[in-house]
């Protein structure tokens, strides 16, 4: 099947044994039809920011094909979000997996439930630096690069790589 938009996804987890969390989010994006994952980024650990009180996040990017339109698509990460074991939607506190739709091709969608680009973004080390990894030539609004945007964080310092990825094109773990 042909899956016209590529996109962008953003993981977290900050509960229980995080690295799984992130895992098994993957490979069941990866097990639906409809969505192939392109590329996955290293996995950082990252200070939590919003609600500061909280354990240390993993998180890392990973780039898809899918031919859902983007409800459906929002429909399967929560999900997966729910077979994550994810409990408290909408609170900025501890979960065990986190989904964010961050970009699908350039397509600007303003729902009550979906907003795409992700709103904050930008604003985020902990989304920006993975970002950059998977899509290093990446261009945003006006054709700004990535690299302008992580020129103005000023929270780098919180965005730790804690695994590398496994490197290259076609992740090679889920192909077969
Ligand atoms: C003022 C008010 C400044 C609110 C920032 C930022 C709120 C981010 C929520 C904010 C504000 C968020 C993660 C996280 C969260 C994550 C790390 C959120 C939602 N999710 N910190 N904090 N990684 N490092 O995935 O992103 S809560
Ligand atoms: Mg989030
Ligand atoms: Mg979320």
């Amino acid at each position: 099947m042909t899956k016209e938009t590529i996109g962008y996804l953003a993981l977290g987890s900050n509960q229980g044994d995080r690295e799984s969390h992130l895992e098994n989010a993957i490979v069941k994006l990866e097990e639906e039809t409809d969505i192939s994952i392109v590329k996955a980024s290293s996995i950082y650990e990252t200070d939590p920011v919003g609600v500061t009180d909280q354990p240390a996040f993993l998180n890392m990017v990973v780039k898809f094909e899918t031919s859902l339109d983007p409800v459906k698509l929002l429909k399967v990460t929560q999900k997966v979000e729910q077979m994550g074991g994810r409990v408290g939607k909408g609170t900025w506190g501890p979960r065990t997996i986190d989904l964010d739709i961050l970009l699908l091709n350039d397509e600007n969608i303003q729902l009550e439930t979906l907003q795409v680009p992700h709103p904050r973004m930008l604003e985020r080390g902990f989304v920006l630096l993975p970002l950059k990894e998977v899509e290093p030539h990446l261009r945003l609004n006006a054709g700004r690069s990535i690299d302008e945007y992580i020129n103005q964080l000023t929270d780098k310092e919180g965005v730790r790589k804690w695994k590398s990825s496994f490197g290259g094109e076609g992740f090679a773990r889920f192909e077969s």
